[in-house]
Order: C-alpha cells, then sequence, then structure tokens
C-alpha cells in the first residue's frame, strides 16, 4: 500500500530507537540522503546542465576524470562535511584523506567513490555513488590515511545510491540490507525493499568478456562452464550481463541473484585488480554479506583484507553465495 510506506528518514529514526542511539548516526545519515540527492538531480539533467563530459583531467588512479565525477565529489564532500559528525574522509577522486574542519568532536570516517561507473554517464547509463563508514579509531589524533586502513568488517555502515531508471538508495548497518526508492515528486526516499535478500544459486554472471585472454585459470573454467549450459557441467544454462557500472551489477544481483566477477588478471595483476578495497570492494561486500551472500577476492573474504594504502585495488567475486563458493574452490585447485 503506497500511502503506509514509510520515509528513509522515518526507517532511521525507528531504528534509532530500537537501538537505543544517540541519533548521531541518523544525523550523519541525513547528509548522505541529500547529497545523494543533489548528486542524482545533476545525473538526471544529462545534457541540459551542461556537464557531461571530460573534466580533462585525471585522478590520483590516472582515470580520466569527468566533470560530473568531479561535482559529485564536490557535493558529497560540501554536504557531508556540515553535519560535524565526521573527523574526515577519503575519496576515489582525492589523492589524499581530508580532515574536516570544524569537526573537533567528528566520530567517524566517511569514504566514497562519488560517481562509480562514470564511462556511462554520457550514455545514459545507470550510475551510482558508494560510500562506506568507519568509527575513528580510539586515540588517533590527527586525520591521516592510517586511521582509514582499517578492514571491511569494521564498517559500521555502508550503502550506495542509483542513479537509473529511479534513483534508489540502498543501505546496510549490519542488521540486513533494506531499500529506498526516490519519490522525485515529494523529494524522499520511501521503504520500497525491505530486508532485501540474495538467492543462494542464479544463472546470471557478468565479467568484462573482452578480458578473457588475460584471466587466470579458475576463472576461465568457471566462465567456460557457465558457457556450455545445459550441455557442460554445470547442466543448466546460464545468462550473462554486463553493465560496467558496479552499482547496476550489485542491484541487480541483490533483486534476482547473479555473480559479479572483476578478478586479478594477468594485465591488472600487478595493481592488484582494478576496483578499490575502500570505495567499491569493502562497501558493496558488507551489503552483499548482510543480504546473504558472499564476497571473495576468490582467495579469502574481502572484508578480512587488512589494507595497507589508501587506494588500493582488490580482486572482486561477490553475490548468490553458492557461486561465490564455488570460484573460491577453483581459485584453491589451482594454488
Ligand atoms: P570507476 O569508479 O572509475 O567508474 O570504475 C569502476 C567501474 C565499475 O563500476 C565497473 O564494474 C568497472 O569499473 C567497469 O570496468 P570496465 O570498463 O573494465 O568494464
Ligand atoms: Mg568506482
Amino acid at each position: 500500500m503506497p500511502y503506509q510506506r514509510i520515509t528513509l528518514t522515518h526507517f532511521l529514526l525507528q531504528e534509532q530507537r530500537r537501538l537505543g542511539g544517540t541519533g548521531s548516526f541518523t544525523g550523519l545519515m541525513t547528509d548522505i540522503i541529500f547529497a545523494c540527492k543533489m548528486i542524482s538531480r545533476e545525473v538526471n539533467q544529462g545534457a541540459l546542465s551542461g556537464n557531461l563530459g571530460k573534466a580533462g583531467s585525471e585522478n590520483v588512479q590516472g582515470e580520466e576524470q569527468k566533470t560530473l565525477d568531479i561535482l559529485s565529489n564536490e557535493i558529497f564532500m560540501h554536504m557531508n562535511a556540515l553535519g560535524g559528525a565526521y573527523a574526515g574522509m577519503a575519496s576515489e577522486e582525492m589523492e589524499d584523506v581530508r580532515p574536516v574542519h570544524g569537526a573537533v568532536d567528528g566520530k567517524y570516517l566517511l569514504l566514497f567513490d562519488p560517481l562509480d561507473g562514470s564511462s556511462n554517464i554520457d550514455v545514459n547509463i545507470s550510475v551510482g555513488t558508494i560510500f562506506s563508514i568507519l568509527r575513528l579509531p580510539e586515540g588517533a589524533s590527527t586525520i591521516a590515511e592510517a586511521a582509514f586502513l582499517q578492514k571491511g568488517v569494521k564498517q559500521i555502515a555502508a550503502g550506495y545510491a542509483i542513479y537509473g531508471s529511479s534513483t534508489m538508495l540502498v543501505l546496510t548497518t549490519g542488521s540486513g540490507v533494506n531499500g529506498f526508492t526516490l519519490d522525485q515528486s515529494i523529494g524522499m526516499f520511501m521503504l520500497t525493499h525491505p530486508n532485501m535478500t540474495i538467492p543462494t544459486d542464479t544463472q546470471e554472471f557478468a565479467i568484462n568478456a573482452s578480458r578473457a585472454r588475460h584471466w587466470e585459470p579458475p576463472v576461465r573454467r568457471y566462465v567456460d562452464e557457465c558457457m556450455a549450459g545445459a550441455e557442460g557441467p554445470r547442466g543448466k544454462d546460464f545468462n550473462m550481463r554486463w553493465v560496467a557500472s558496479m552499482v547496476a551489477e550489485v542491484h541487480r544481483i541483490l533483486c534476482r541473484g547473479g555473480v559479479f566477477m572483476y578478478p586479478a588478471d594477468a594485465e591488472n595483476q600487478a595493481k592488484g585488480g582494478k576496483l578499490r578495497l575502500l570505495y567499491e570492494a569493502n562497501p558493496m561486500a558488507f551489503i552483499i554479506e548482510q543480504a546473504g551472500g558472499a564476497a571473495s577476492t576468490g582467495r579469502g573474504r574481502i572484508l578480512d583484507v587488512a589494507p595497507t594504502k589508501l587506494h588500493q585495488r582488490v580482486p572482486v567475486i561477490l553475490g548468490s553465495r553458492n557461486e561465490v563458493t564455488r570460484l573460491a574452490g577453483y581459485h584453491a585447485e589451482y594454488d
């Protein structure tokens, strides 16, 4: 019943009451919600705003930045600095961590990818914002990189906003995953996808198959077996998808199951993979696990990886539990 739906704000207040919280988490989520709505508006404007296209600069990882990458980064930084809950922030688009000036009592750290999948902006395909919240470590007196180098298991919340055919915000605070759809007419996120759960089995996989020549044997074997369909060892047909926006892939998996892979391969091995541990892999792994799925590097749980540097990359295999377990098993057989 549409009129019995609750807003994200009400959902957070309910959780706050349930857990006996002080309201500080609800406050910091309010800033994230507002930032995501602002980015959604910019993305939605498309060519009308004149903000499509390249910015003519590169980020710290040597990747070309889009105008909307930079704008989204500024929006997310600015809106989230206002509440005073964060001591510092780190972003895929910024070389160094940023202390939040004036937030002397800030207890949290915010890590984010302001506009993931940005190669899709100019072609009107879904993109999104990914965020992860950590506690400022006990006794940390300065906001230096070391404070951010925490394992994924330490996250207190993670989520993403997807700017797709509708805008949604998907959130976990460590007790399940809930999805909220933005009602543009009233400017509110409404709870539309309570308790999102990933089916244990799937017949859908996602990988950038143009990199097949670089794959390691366990990944090649897994994909070959899926492609062999009902006549192959899996005894069933598989479907394949690749959006090139991790938010869209993860969202599809949360809605109907599947497995997503951006593995280490012969070409990206030296970098450790493609996706970033702190801004992409960890928040998504937290969400996927909370929805009953699994997230692995192929050689261990993503959330247990001890980060050694801010922009660290990591192989990512996530989604329906039985497929991720199978892939991890194949890696173990070949190692
Ligand atoms: P980005 O943060 O620069 O947008 O890169 C991350 C994106 C993911 O969303 C997506 O899964 C992957 O890169 C796509 O890579 P490829 O272009 O190799 O298909
Ligand atoms: Mg990204």
